[in-house]
């Protein structure tokens, strides 16, 4: 069979109508879902503990006397750990390990207080402070993943979060003894096997077992995404991710099977999920295309790939790398690869992407587990004004001020001229007692 694969090309009369298709993003809310995890959130807020029993029951077919009864010990986490094969284990660590000393640059680079003094001896400064508490919604079925769950919680650790709190759907109370065994791994401190809506609005209010956290961070389905939206405001809140992406810009020195095994990556995760090459060589594109043909039937997930690639997948022709570069930063695609013989020259005419992988080695999968940055990335074009999940999203800033005597006098006359400009006498006066006389 063969298979419906947009191809484009730049030079096309009706290239701009085309791909807007492919831009084309759908993002209708669902009412009926909305309404519903309005009520759930407000019921959980209402009854707490009772209630979150009550929607396990319903929805996860787990039962359960206390949601007490529900949560999952370190201990029983170190155990899962213990019990898998060595090799899963020795994986796990050696992803840990690399995430981890990522993440640690990260808190140098970028996540430390600083402070000055300026000519008057006034002490100005930024002090970082982690969040006290967060919350690692961990979907489950056919989307748990034990790399997103070292992906949330060791940025939440390296930033010195104190109790990573992390809730796991858990069917009819099957575990999935890798999602507890990364969650050892990683640092959490308490697990609950509780999922939905549900779950979020417990981590967001708070009920008599499971703590109010700050700031809920972790992918969901429909439900989750706007319990985290309702949420949000009450607790801070990542960001909703979009199904999975991977743009290819391909100059053509890659062998075609390789970046056809890219495209397909990301197209396993999700029958939305989107896979686009650039190329300014129809030779390449069309042996790309032939290895996707060839390559297809052997994939276990061939059903998903397939309608990932026809419904939201494009190969495009471009008329050079430099308007590649072009195309991308208007996709502003989650996962970029510049499969190029020299990706160091293109690299600096990318500008929105979530993670750019440089060169015909760096396949995005590597990033997905163990090369170190976060996996966890702007989806849906909105790499355009955010960022890769980090140690910054654990953290907050507040200000430090300590004016000196000295500049007190000076800042005191222009904060009083500014205040009385606003009609605001107490504020003026506020920085005039401070003049001396
Ligand atoms: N590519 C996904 C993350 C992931 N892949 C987890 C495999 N496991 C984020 O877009
Ligand atoms: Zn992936």
């Amino acid at each position: 069979m063969t298979l419906a694969l947009r191809q484009l090309a730049t030079t096309a009369a009706d290239f701009e109508a085309e791909f807007q298709r492919v831009l084309h993003w759908s993002a209708e809310t669902d009412h009926a879902i909305e309404q519903r995890v309005a009520e759930i959130l407000a019921d959980v807020q209402a009854r707490g503990d009772a209630a979150v029993l009550e929607y396990t029951a319903r929805f996860d077919g787990l039962q359960a006397d206390s949601v007490a009864a529900l949560e999952i010990t370190r201990d029983e986490l170190k155990a899962a750990f213990d019990c898998l094969p060595a090799a899963q284990r020795d994986a796990i660590e050696f992803a840990a390990r690399r995430v981890r000393s990522y993440h640690e640059r990260q808190l140098q680079a970028c996540g430390l207080s600083w402070q000055y003094r300026d000519e008057d001896g006034t002490l100005l400064g930024q002090k970082v402070t982690p969040l006290d508490r967060v919350g690692i919604y961990v979907p489950g079925g056919k989307a748990a993943y034990p790399s997103s769950v070292l992906m949330n919680a060791i940025p939440a650790q390296v930033a010195g979060v104190g109790e990573i709190v992390m809730v796991v759907p858990t069917p009819k109370g099957e575990r999935n003894a890798l999602v507890l065994a990364a969650a050892y791994v990683a640092g959490v401190h308490r697990a609950f096997t509780l999922g939905g809506a549900q779950a979020v609005g417990a981590l967001a209010y708070g009920t008599a077992t499971v703590p109010a956290v700050h700031k809920i961070t972790g992918p969901g389905n429909a439900y989750v995404a706007s319990a985290k939206r309702r949420v949000f405001g009450t607790v801070g809140i990542d960001m909703i991710a979009g199904p999975s992406e991977i743009l290819v810009l391909a100059d053509g020195s890659t062998p075609p099977d390789w970046v056809a095994m890219d495209l397909f990556s990301q197209a396993e995760h999700d029958e939305l999920a989107q896979s686009i090459l650039l190329c300014p060589d129809a030779g390449y594109i069309a042996q790309v295309r032939a290895e996707i043909e060839r390559l297809l039937p052997g994939m276990p997930r061939q059903d998903v790939i397939r309608a990932s690639l026809e419904g939201r997948g494009a190969l495009i022709h471009t008329r050079s790398m430099e308007e590649a570069c072009d195309i991308s930063n208007r996709i502003a695609p989650e996962h970029l690869e510049v499969s190029s013989r020299d990706p160091h020259r293109w690299e600096p005419l990318l500008k929105h992407a979530g993670a750019i992988f440089l060169g015909a080695f760096t396949s995005e999968s590597l990033g997905d587990y163990c090369a170190g940055p976060n996996h966890v990335l702007p989806t849906s074009g909105t790499a355009r004004f955010s960022s890769p999940l980090g140690v910054y999203d654990f953290q907050k800033r507040s200000s430090l001020i300590e004016v000196s005597e000295a500049g007190a006098q000076v800042l005191g006359k222009v904060a009083a001229e500014l205040a009385y400009g606003e009609g605001l006498q107490a504020h003026a006066q506020a920085a005039e007692f401070r003049l001396k006389r």
